[in-house]
């Protein structure tokens, strides 16, 4: 996978040269360019930005630098080079590394899948969600451009739909200053599914929102810790009994911090029957 962020703040990028996506990159599963919006821009002043019309606070972003960036960005055609990983990685198989997994697309129509995917964040886009992040684990060149003060023109996002399929997508219900902490909270959800990556199919079949779900508590060694003991169905060496307990723990998690995510979600009886206890 490769992709490319467009910004007037490269260094905000610097993170995704570390951990999990740096070491993707070292293993060649991931290849990152980081642009400089302002490498487009044409004035003496290396302005990005203009005065809204109709006027209005804020300023919002010029069309005439991102029209040439996102060109040369879909097509390859910029000179600045890859980030490179931060790790001098110790190449150390971890203790739950298998195979990886099969992305799932969102199946069906397909348009343009020869163009490459641009997501351009603001708070004014389609929520961002875990079938997204699994979708578009398995595109080939995904293009991030963020905008900031109060966005980009619009007309910019209208042409872009020539050379790219194009998402305006939002990361949560709150405004950030622009687009950078957006794009990496999206690139590491889609990066962590690209097959390979992650190591262990299981723990993200078992993800949060994977079943419609939120993930119950989890425990490690040792038994005892400050006078509180581990569960003890989790060492009764029961796997069915772990396994419904988990089951149980994933859905009280649910009815007390998300309720409305039960509603699409498929019940057992079982589940059905814990469910109503939790409600006398
Ligand atoms: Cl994707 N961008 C910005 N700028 N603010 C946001 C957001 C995105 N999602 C929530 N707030």
């Amino acid at each position: 996978m490769r992709l490319d962020v467009i910004t007037i703040f490269p260094e905000y990028l610097d993170p995704l040269r570390h951990a999990l996506l740096g070491k993707a990159i070292e293993q060649g599963k991931l290849a990152v360019g980081v642009h400089d919006l302002r490498q487009w821009a044409t004035d003496r002043h290396k302005s990005v930005d203009d005065t809204p019309f109709g006027g209005g606070p804020g300023m919002v972003m010029k069309p005439e630098v991102w029209g040439p960036a996102l060109d040369d960005v879909a097509t390859g055609s910029t000179s600045t080079p890859d980030l490179e990983s931060s790790l001098p990685h110790l190449n150390k198989p971890r203790r739950d590394d298998v195979a990886g997994v099969t992305p799932q697309g969102y199946g069906g129509g397909e348009e343009g899948i020869d163009k490459p995917l641009l997501i351009v964040p603001t708070p004014a886009g389609k929520p961002f969600t875990q079938a997204d992040a699994q979708a578009w684990s398995a595109e080939q060149h995904i293009v991030f451009a963020c905008g900031r003060y109060e966005g980009i023109d619009q007309r910019v996002v209208e042409d872009a739909e020539k050379r790219y399929r194009v998402r305006e997508v939002s990361i949560g219900d709150y405004v950030l200053i622009g687009g950078e902490v957006a794009t990496l909270v999206i690139a590491e959800a889609v990066v962590r599914l690209v097959p390979g990556v992650l190591g262990n199919q299981r723990s993200h079949e078992e993800d949060s929102f994977s079943d419609g779900l939120l993930e119950g508590p989890s425990y490690t060694k040792p038994r005892q810790w400050r006078g509180l003991e581990v569960p003890e169905v989790l060492t009764s060496g029961n796997h069915a009994k772990v396994d419904r307990w988990r089951r149980e723990q994933s859905l009280l998690r649910t009815w007390q911090h998300r309720p409305e995510l039960l509603d699409d979600v498929e019940l057992s009886k079982a589940d059905r029957a814990f469910l109503d206890s939790l409600r006398d």
